[in-house]
């Protein structure tokens, strides 16, 4: 069934439930070659069957049997059946089903024009407050409240997102302006940012980065420039003049990376906190 995604140049599979996603598009992928070849045929026999030679005059009565409403009918019925009875509610218990902050690495995600704004909750697991106020888009892009509850220690990052390999992810998606969309083909994530609305999205990488790009050693990638950066974020909804540049990177690591990562940035933070002390290093 999948066999077939290999000549739609789909980038390699990257997370654990990507191949029930595969799977569908292999699936529908078939259905339509199926249909567009019953239709083809149908569209070459009616041409041949009525053209001017043998029907020298048009039927203005047309066709008297109501078996084609009926049938008409009967394919409405069937399509609401599976949209209704099927598609809804196997869509609801796979994707509705958010993984709660303590059952995943939990990230919010804010888009903006032109950048995506990540924030971690920290090492106390708690997100701070953020408020429009307090944006400023040099120093808080997210107007993040540092003495907010749980705000001190949280991590601030733009286009660049860190998280583990085969840990549940939840992205909570907000936007600052307009209509964005993240879309992270390897892991078979796409989600609109819609203004006023936070939507929580949920994945699990099945791949480090490392393994990534070893993986793509060989192919047409491979020669890309920002190669070594990994996995992209691609903005999927035109979102602006500046659309084109709105690009972030992803870097999965393994456990320990991760954690490193985090201390990495915990470290930072600290400095920053002893920006006006005396005496450090960069005197
Ligand atoms: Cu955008």
């Amino acid at each position: 069934m999948i066999e077939i995604l290999r000549y739609f140049g789909l980038p390699i599979d990257a997370s654990a439930d990507g191949f029930a996603i595969d799977e569908i598009l292999g699936l529908v992928h078939w259905l339509m070659l199926i249909l567009f070849i019953g239709w083809g045929t149908f569209f070459i026999y009616s041409l041949i069957r009525f053209r001017q030679r043998r029907n020298p005059v048009a039927d203005h009565d047309g066709v008297k049997s109501h078996f084609s409403s009926v049938l008409e009918l009967a394919v409405a019925i069937i399509e609401m059946v599976l949209l209704v009875g099927f598609a809804i509610p196997i869509w609801a218990s796979r994707v509705n089903d958010v993984p709660e902050s303590g059952n995943a690495v939990h990230i919010r995600v804010v888009a903006q024009q032109f950048a995506w704004n990540f924030h971690y909750p920290g090492p106390d697991g708690m997100f701070g407050l953020t408020e429009p106020s307090r944006v400023d888009e040099e120093t808080n892009p997210i107007g993040l409240n540092r003495s907010s509850l749980g705000g001190a220690d949280d991590i601030v990052t733009i286009n660049q997102l860190h998280f583990p390999v085969n840990k549940r992810i939840r992205l909570d998606l907000s936007t600052k302006d307009v209509i964005h969309s993240v879309n992270l083909p390897e892991f078979r994530v796409k989600q609109d940012a819609i203004p006023g609305m936070t939507i929580p999205i949920h994945f699990e990488a099945s791949m480090t980065s490392k393994d990534f790009i070893e993986s793509l050693s060989g192919t047409a990638r491979d020669t890309l420039p920002e190669i070594e950066k990994g996995f992209q974020i691609a903005c999927a909804q035109l979102c602006g003049l500046g659309h084109y540049r709105m690009k972030g990177y992803v870097k999965v690591h393994d456990d320990a990376g991760f954690q490193a990562w985090l201390n990495e940035q915990a470290e930072y933070l600290e400095e920053e906190g002893d920006e006006d002390d005396w005496g450090d290093d960069d005197w």
